[in-house]
């Protein structure tokens, strides 16, 4: 009969990977560590998500970021709480952000790690001031030289080379989700005790349901694109059965086709010379998640190939991205390649 006072395992992040040290030999604890503080960075970003509309934090700050972007207040507080967080402890060398034009170094008075942190500390901050969910997406790299503060050269590597990824979605509960190369495992804020604690061990990618896209701009994607859409409609022996869900925000449209089994697309745009490779950042947004898609069992390409592949030439690159089961992202390479060739 198991004792009632026994609580049920409590696991957290820390616990999880520390019972996955088998898989990580090289591990001394720095990576677990940067995992940790980017869970604190969750928690704090989230006791303002849920309070945006009565903390006066809501609203746009009057700057552009390097996107082109009105900076919303929100962005500005979770950018600069990641790096608060982060830039002190010695485990990273450097870190880039969706924010910030530049690389943002350590400042001099702390000791560099080994590591490179990528950002986006709001994706979807637009939607903030509707209600709608948003999230933070990260990725961890490996230095590729010692000493000396990081360049923004030893940025630019694929995420083949990432070491971790994940991303912390602010929604009707606050996850992190995270994978270190050994599977997809997704954590749960819990209020009461503040400690994000194992909920869905494992992710697994399952049988699509759902695709997400934003149809308004339909009429802006090559033939091979708009063909894909019709096969996901079931036109002409395509699939049937799947639902439209497109909530605007990548983590959060991500994270449902992750849970629930589905495909998130955002094509190059033929009309917008902003968007003639698409809308979305390589380095800290579709990586860091195709790292994920691939460890769920999934898959994740700009059309023509892995995402995972691609070697970035610059901090803020976009890229077409098409993420979720293999299946249909392996559907939309042979319809560019049969028509967009
Ligand atoms: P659109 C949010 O602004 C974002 O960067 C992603 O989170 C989201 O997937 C996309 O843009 C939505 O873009 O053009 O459909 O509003």
């Amino acid at each position: 009969m198991a004792d009632p006072m026994d609580p049920s395992p409590i696991i957290t992040i820390e616990r999880h990977i520390l019972d996955e040290q088998a898989f990580h030999p090289q591990a001394t604890g720095t990576l677990t560590n940067i995992l940790y503080d980017l869970a604190l960075a969750g928690k704090v970003i989230a006791s303002k998500t849920t309070r945006a509309g009565l903390a006066e934090i809501l609203g746009l700050t009057g700057d552009t970021n390097i996107q082109g972007e009105r900076v919303m207040k929100l962005d500005r507080f979770a950018d600069l709480t990641v790096a608060r967080l982060t830039d002190h402890t010695g485990r990273l060398a450097g870190l880039a952000s969706e924010e910030n034009a530049e690389v943002i170094r350590i400042p001099e008075q702390y000791p560099l790690g080994k590591y490179l942190l990528v950002f986006d500390p709001l994706d979807g901050s637009s939607n903030v001031d509707f209600n709608m969910p948003v999230g933070t997406i990260f990725g961890i790299y490996p230095r590729q030289r010692d000493g000396g503060p990081a360049e923004p050269d030893e940025f630019l590597q694929p995420g083949r080379n990432l070491v971790a990824a994940g991303y912390i979605a602010y929604g009707t509960s606050t996850m992190f989700v995270y994978t270190a190369g050994h599977g997809v495992h997704g954590f749960t804020l819990d209020p009461s005790v503040g400690e994000f604690l194992l909920s869905h061990p494992n992710i697994r990618i399952p049988k699509a349901k759902y695709f997400s896209v934003n149809l308004g701009y339909q009429l802006y994607w090559t033939p091979g694109v708009q063909r894909f859409t019709e096969y996901l409609q079931g036109h002409e022996g395509g699939v049937k059965g799947l639902s439209l869900r497109y909530i605007g925000t990548l983590v959060s449209d991500f994270h449902r086709n992750l849970l629930a089994g589905g495909i998130f697309y955002y094509p190059a745009d033929t009309k917008d010379p902003k968007k003639p490779t698409g809308k979305l950042r390589l380095l800290y947004e579709a990586g860091p998640l195709a790292f994920v898609a691939e460890q769920a069992g999934g898959y994740a390409s700009d059309g023509n190939g892995p995402i995972l592949d691609i070697v970035p030439t610059s901090l803020h690159q976009r890229t077409p991205l098409y993420i979720g089961n293999k299946e249909l992202v392996d559907k939309v390479e042979e319809f560019v390649r049969a028509l967009d060739r």
